[in-house]
């Protein structure tokens, strides 16, 4: 893991370890906004308050008792590829490997939501994490649209067929699929459905999108831009050969995602997007989990190569060449590209 400053954990992964469908557990990045105050699962217990009618307290066991669904689906930072935005933006400067995808299993919001009552009146889900920073900073306190919860949000309790590990919010996180990371609380504490969003400082300044793309340097005011919710298409290339030879074929392999449910296609271009020939992607895929692919190129002439992908989604969405400026860097998709030298 690449530890990436020197407050609470940012460590993101190396991209030649995601090149498997579910990221293990100990290889997943973690993003954490201060240091975190682990909950004691054994006297943990999460509070469904708010707009409901009958305010429920709910210890682990309770919630394992429930019935249990399983999600697999990418978790990404929308800070991922940060580092990568021209003119360079302050926050944590993550490269590739601010993702990963999982198997989720816990409790549907559906589910726990139902059982409390909730009310019509409900719009937004607030969301509680145990992470208390001290003095003046504000607390990574959160709140997204309700509908989307309830058509697919799980409170998760085990990653990848493990208890959920202590760095990815044990006993207990939100779990989002297709919406990024900021969405996922960690060491979920309470849940409350309100009439209007959460007011705070990370849902009225910070994750936010411009609705148009502006001059990259230039920032946009509070009023141009709107929460960040659904990830953007996206492909990285993970394993490529530094050196090739002509007319000897080589294998490049990666993945691609969305906030759509899936990928239609990824394709690479060997000629900086003039042309592209579709890759070949591997036939395991679950609603909002990333895709794994490969291509085989042979390349034709000496020199030096770039290799270059991009990924449209079941929606239609194509990754493009270039990602949206934004003061924040948040959701940088441009195409990925990567050189090869290739002898004769
Ligand atoms: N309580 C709490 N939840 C949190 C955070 C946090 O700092 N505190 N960070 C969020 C962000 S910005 C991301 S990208 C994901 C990262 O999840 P991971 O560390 O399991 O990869 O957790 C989210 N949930
Ligand atoms: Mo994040």
């Amino acid at each position: 893991m690449l530890q990436l400053n020197g407050y609470g954990v940012c460590a993101e992964t190396p991209l030649d370890a995601l090149t498997t469908y579910l990221t293990p557990n100990d290889l997943f990045f973690v993003r954490n906004h201060w240091i975190p105050r682990m909950p004691d699962s054994k006297t943990w217990a999460l509070r469904v308050d708010g707009e409901v009618g009958t305010p429920l307290e709910l210890s682990l066991e309770e919630l394992k008792a429930m019935p249990q669904a399983t999600v697999t689906c990418v978790l990404q930072c929308a800070g991922n590829g940060r580092s990568f935005m021209k003119p360079v933006v302050p926050g944590v400067q993550w490269r590739h490997g601010a993702v990963g995808n999982a198997r989720w299993t816990g409790v549907r919001v559906k589910d726990l939501l139902d059982k409390a009552g909730l009310k019509a009146t409900a719009k937004h889900l607030h969301t509680f994490g145990a992470d208390n920073p001290p003095g003046k900073v504000p607390p990574f306190f959160r709140s997204l649209e309700i509908e989307k919860v309830l058509e697919d949000g799980v409170v998760a309790l085990e990653m990848n067929g493990e208890p959920l590990p202590a760095p990815h919010g044990a006993p207990a996180r939100l779990v989002v699929p297709g919406w990024a990371g900021d969405h996922w609380m960690k060491w979920l504490e309470r849940l409350s459905p309100q009439p209007e969003a959460q007011k705070g400082f990370y849902v009225d300044v910070a994750y936010r999108f411009p609705n148009t793309p502006g001059d990259p340097g230039v920032a946009f005011k509070p009023q141009e831009m709107h929460p960040v919710t659904a990830l953007f298409v996206k492909s990285n290339i993970v394993e490529w050969p530094k050196k090739a030879k002509v007319g000897r074929r080589v294998t490049l392999r990666g993945f691609a995602f969305s906030g759509a449910p899936d990928i239609r296609t990824v394709e690479i271009s060997a000629d900086g997007g003039s042309t592209w020939k579709e890759a070949v992607l591997d036939p395991r895929h679950d609603p909002h989990a990333w895709r794994l692919w490969s291509f085989a190129w042979t390349p034709t002439a000496p020199g030096n190569v770039t290799l270059r992908a991009r990924a449209t989604d079941s929606r239609g969405s194509v990754q493009p060449k270039e990602a949206v400026w934004n003061q924040s860097g948040y959701l940088h998709n441009a195409w990925h590209g990567v050189e090869i030298e290739v002898v004769a």
